[in-house]
């Protein structure tokens, strides 16, 4: 992400056949003809797909949401001692804007911008809240904040305060998530960034996690072939894929795949790709932290590490990062 945010164009998002010059087009084209056949989880968030992602945070083998969401109405009252009241709030992939209701009395922020790529979802959402706090002036910003996002001018006297929860950091690559906490360390500096960040546990609770039993992150994950249906003219049938997901040790984190279960040939834009059986499509990264590896890439990216909150069984982190005005 640059700190010059340009916010996406409405147009360039509806659901249409997409042009040559698309990005998801080219994406897609590239993880299609070349290893290491892989596509950024962005393409995860259509309407469809963030419908698919709410469900996911309530399955009872996704701890993630509500043992962040545990720790933040726990931990309000110690975070607003960090934060100061009165604050500007942005949050970077704000989805549904469900998790900053459980800080808006405590840190009573004068004005909160949700950024999300999902402009459907996002409004929706974002009117909810206001109405929801007529005193807070509510500014939804739809961009992808992992590109370049261009937010509403200071608030005087209102430090800007980053909210990126739900440990959507551990779905950049290393460098990527360096370069995110650069950037907000930038545009955040005199305030700072509330970050929630899954911990590396037991690999048996975050299989469960991702294989959930009822299907919905293999549905989650088969969606972004949907999508392409939707929107590119493919014919993928999802049929032909199974979604796998596992732990990588080694690399600290959850992968997700879609394999193709047999030989077969998929047409994108006139050009015709062959998938081999057991061919993987690698759709997502899913990298869990200790506390202080955490603190260290924080560091690195100019951010000073305040408190880290903690639930009881040390499945999930939130910490408070200062950034400094210069
Ligand atoms: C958004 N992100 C933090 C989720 C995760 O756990 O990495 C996305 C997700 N993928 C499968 N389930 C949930």
């Amino acid at each position: 992400m640059t700190v010059q945010l340009v916010a996406v164009n409405r147009a360039a998002q509806a659901e249409a056949p997409a042009d040559a010059g698309s990005e998801f087009l080219q994406d897609l084209r590239h993880a299609l003809a070349a290893p290491p056949h892989a596509i950024s989880p962005k393409y995860f968030y259509d309407a469809e797909g963030s419908r698919l992602f709410d469900r996911i945070c309530d399955l009872p083998e996704y701890y993630p949401t509500r043992t962040e969401r545990g720790i933040l109405a726990a931990s309000a009252a110690e975070i607003a001692e960090c934060t100061g009241l009165g604050g500007d709030l942005v949050e970077f992939g704000a989805g549904s804007c469900s998790k900053v209701r459980l800080l808006i009395d405590a840190l009573q922020p004068r004005r909160y911008v949700p950024i999300d790529i999902s402009t459907e979802h996002l409004e929706a959402a974002a009117a909810q809240l206001g109405e929801d706090h007529p005193g807070l002036l509510v500014l939804p910003l739809t961009a992808d904040y992992t590109a370049s996002v261009r937010l509403p001018p200071p608030l005087a006297g209102a430090p800007r305060i980053g909210f990126f929860p739900g440990s959507t950091i551990g779905n950049f690559a290393p460098a990527e998530a360096l370069q995110f906490l650069r950037n907000a360390a930038r545009l955040l500096r005199g305030g700072g960034l509330l970050i929630g960040a899954d911990l590396v546990k037991d690999p048996a609770v975050l299989h469960a996690a991702y294989n959930d039993a009822q299907g919905v992150t293999a549905d989650f994950n088969l969606n972004l072939l949907a999508r392409a249906n939707r929107e590119l003219g493919t014919a993928f049938d999802l049929g032909r894929f199974w979604h796998s997901a596992f732990y990588n040790a080694a690399q600290q984190r959850i992968e997700m795949h879609l394999v193709s279960r047999e030989r077969q040939h998929v047409e994108l834009a006139g050009e015709r790709f062959t998938l081999e059986e057991g061919q993987a499509l690698h759709t997502e990264n899913s990298h869990k932290f200790s506390i202080e590896g955490l603190r260290r890439l924080a560091r690195q990216a100019g951010f000073e590490p305040g408190p880290a909150w903690t639930d009881a069984q040390g499945l999930f982190s939130v910490h408070w990062l200062r950034a400094p005005a210069d």
